[in-house]
């Protein structure tokens, strides 16, 4: 890694929680790799304090200090609840839900990202020498605009982690130019792949005619050059092999074995989003247990869904019909003094039963109909892989994660519920000596692109501008 300037990162949230033992560094992969660095060249994290009063500005173990921002209830409403969750999120994600266009929305949107401003700017000013400042994600887009008017020679990069639309779709956005104008702040812009740049290119040359744009560089009036940049987010891939083959997971897949002996196991694992595909998945499993009775008390689909935010109606709506959808699967299929069909977990698990519940998988259903990247697919075949698994990656062709992926996961449309079902069954065919193979190669992509690479890149292109293309 060349020599670094401190970093400084802007995120929505601090990575850090409260429990019975007071604060503790979040164990998310981007924290994880940007440890390494944060120790080499220091600097500082800012994010909202999600309403709690003492946040420290260190926490052991994370190599940076904690700035927090302040945010009232209402313009956490109107600015996380609104705008980021009911009018980005849904438009970014070819409208799944209804995107919500309100002017209040809008003016939360832009008095928080002014709070992230305040304070970003000042921390920027305090920082010696000159700090690059990378800014996180849909919930501040405007941040590089507010941050370049108040800091016109700092170093800003921006990465996205959902998809970006086609322009058809940002079009329908009143505030689509004010948007946009703040991304192209940054020296760099980065996204997943080279589809979602594609379409951030295009949106721009409709809605900015003034921008040039020639190839991945943007010239802005003023003659100020943005480079927008693909690179696809990781894992901490060594240390999910670790995982992967530690004591405790060890010791929690025995017991699943011994809980689910005699079942094939198809597997979920997602935020309780309308985004992951959920509802379809449930669909295409009743479809299986309805044309295949024979595998009646011997399949088990287990859904581990993370709830998330139950501020926002859709999400609560979701709940209930995901739950009314299995309750519906478990009533019609489950046989009489035998284990139901589905279990139906709501609930974050802990690090080791995760990795156990993918070494115990026979197929992993990952199958959004919309998603950035989606790590649970990296995480499955690194842990498979790990410990020489022969799961199927059962993968939507509508997430990242796919293109890097290439043929060797099942690939699946998941708005095509019967194919979907269809697919699960062959699934359960797959030659044994292929299903080893298959995840060998999906797990050395994943090493090999792993999350301190992601780093690296996105950093790198932060700091050279439009010079590193
Ligand atoms: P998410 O939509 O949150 O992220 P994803 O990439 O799948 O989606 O990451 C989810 C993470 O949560 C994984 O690390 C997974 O292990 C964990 N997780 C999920 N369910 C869990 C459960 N029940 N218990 C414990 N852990 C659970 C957004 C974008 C994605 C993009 C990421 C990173 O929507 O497309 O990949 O950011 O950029």
């Amino acid at each position: 890694m060349s020599a670094r300037r401190p970093l400084i990162v802007v995120a929505n949230r601090l990575p850090v929680s409260q429990g019975d033992d007071g604060w503790t560094a979040s164990a998310g992969g981007l924290v994880t790799a940007l440890r390494p660095v944060m120790d080499e060249v220091g600097g500082a994290w800012i994010g909202w304090d999600d309403n709690a009063n003492s946040v420290p500005t260190r926490v052991d173990g994370l190599g940076c200090d904690l700035h927090a921002v302040k945010l009232s209830r209402a313009v956490v409403r109107g600015y996380y609840h609104g705008f980021a969750n009911r009018t980005l999120w849904p438009l970014f994600h070819d409208l799944l839900a209804r995107p919500v266009i309100d002017r209040d929305l809008w003016d939360s949107y832009l008095t928080a990202n002014e709070a992230f401003a305040e304070v970003t700017a000042k921390v920027a000013a305090d920082t010696d020498p000159a700090p690059t400042i990378w800014v996180q994600d849909y919930h501040l887009l405007l941040l590089p605009g507010m941050l370049r008017d108040r800091l016109p020679d700092a170093r800003i990069g921006f990465f996205l982690h959902i998809p970006f639309p086609p322009p058809e779709l940002i079009a329908r956005l009143p505030w689509r130019d004010q948007l946009l104008s703040g991304m192209l702040a940054a020296d760099s812009v980065g996204f997943h792949t080279s589809r979602f740049r594609d379409n951030f290119l295009r949106s721009v040359a409709r809605v900015k005619p003034d921008v040039q744009i020639d190839g991945d560089v943007l010239t802005m009036p003023d003659g100020r050059q943005v480079r927008a940049v693909a690179h696809p987010i990781s894992i901490d891939a060594a240390g999910f092999a670790e995982l992967a083959r530690s004591e405790q997971t060890e010791a929690e897949l025995a017991d699943l074995r011994t809980q689910f002996q005699g079942r094939h196991v198809f597997l979920g694992v997602d935020r309780l989003d309308y985004t992951k595909g959920i509802r379809h998945r449930l669909d295409s499993i009743e479809q299986l247990l309805d044309r295949r009775p024979d595998l009646r008390g011997r399949f088990t689909f287990v859904q581990i869904a993370v709830p998330s935010r139950d501020d926002v109606k859709e999400y609560r709506q979701l709940r209930t019909q995901v739950e009314t959808e299995v309750g519906r699967i478990n009533g019609l299929f489950t046989e009489p003094g035998q284990d139901v069909p589905v279990h139906y977990l709501f609930r974050a698990v802990p690090r080791e039963a995760l990795a156990a519940y993918y070494r115990l998988a026979d197929v992993m259903c990952v199958t959004p109909l919309k998603d950035g990247m989606n790590l649970v697919a990296k995480e499955f075949v690194t842990v498979q892989a790990a410990t020489d698994g022969d799961g199927v990656l059962l993968l939507s062709e509508f997430c990242g994660a796919e293109i890097e992926f290439g043929n060797d996961p099942v690939r699946c449309n998941p708005f095509d519920v019967e194919g979907t079902s269809l697919l699960m069954e062959s699934a359960l065919h797959l030659d044994l000596a292929d299903r080893r193979a298959r995840i060998q190669r999906l797990g050395a992509v994943v090493r090999e692109q792993d999350v301190y690479r992601w780093v690296t890149d996105q950093l790198d292109a932060a700091e050279q501008g439009p010079e590193g293309s």
